[in-house]
């Protein structure tokens, strides 16, 4: 398979979480009283043409160590885990791609390191009525001198 030389595609992505207060009706029997948040992490292109799951094999979310299979794994979008807790931690997304494609250089271990928040963080974000915290980050995938099929992939519409 060929690479193409001097070609560098990027893909923008967006991640992050978004957070609620656990009112008395959204608790669940099971949702352990400490709990006060529930909150969801996730990861995706930001345009809505651009399809990764040719080459995503799967994305993992790995939680504090206080959550039972802190690892979690998704295999196909919506690339996001749910879940609720009483505390802020950092969240390890990383990208698995499929292996045998061979992609460039630069997007091997994609990892990205998230902050969840659950409170509000940022003095310049008005306060949202439903009470509903959101930290959500921009980033680029980059994949340096694609093989063709991976270019191909990435540029068909
Ligand atoms: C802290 N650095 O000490 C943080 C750790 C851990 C958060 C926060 C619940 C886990 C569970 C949960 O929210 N853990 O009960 O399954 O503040």
């Amino acid at each position: 398979t060929k690479r193409i030389k001097f070609v560098s595609i990027s893909v923008p992505v967006i991640y992050g979480n978004n957070a609620v207060r656990l009112s008395p009706e959204k608790r669940k029997p099971n949702t352990p009283p400490d709990h006060t948040h529930e909150w969801t992490v996730f990861f995706k292109p930001v345009l809505n043409n651009i399809d990764l799951t040719p080459l995503i094999k799967k994305v993992t979310f790995k939680l504090h160590e206080t959550y039972e299979n802190a690892v979690r794994s998704v295999e196909k979008p919506p690339y996001q885990v749910t879940e609720t807790g009483w505390g802020e931690f950092e969240i390890i997304i990383k990208i698995h791609f499929h292996t045998g494609l061979e992609l460039g250089i630069s997007e091997k271990n994609f990892q990205i390191f998230h902050g969840l928040k659950l409170h509000p963080f940022n003095p310049q974000q008005p306060l949202k009525e439903n009470g509903e915290v959101n930290s959500i980050l921009y980033d680029e995938l980059v994949f340096q001198e694609p093989t063709e099929k991976v270019f191909e992939m990435l540029t068909r519409k």
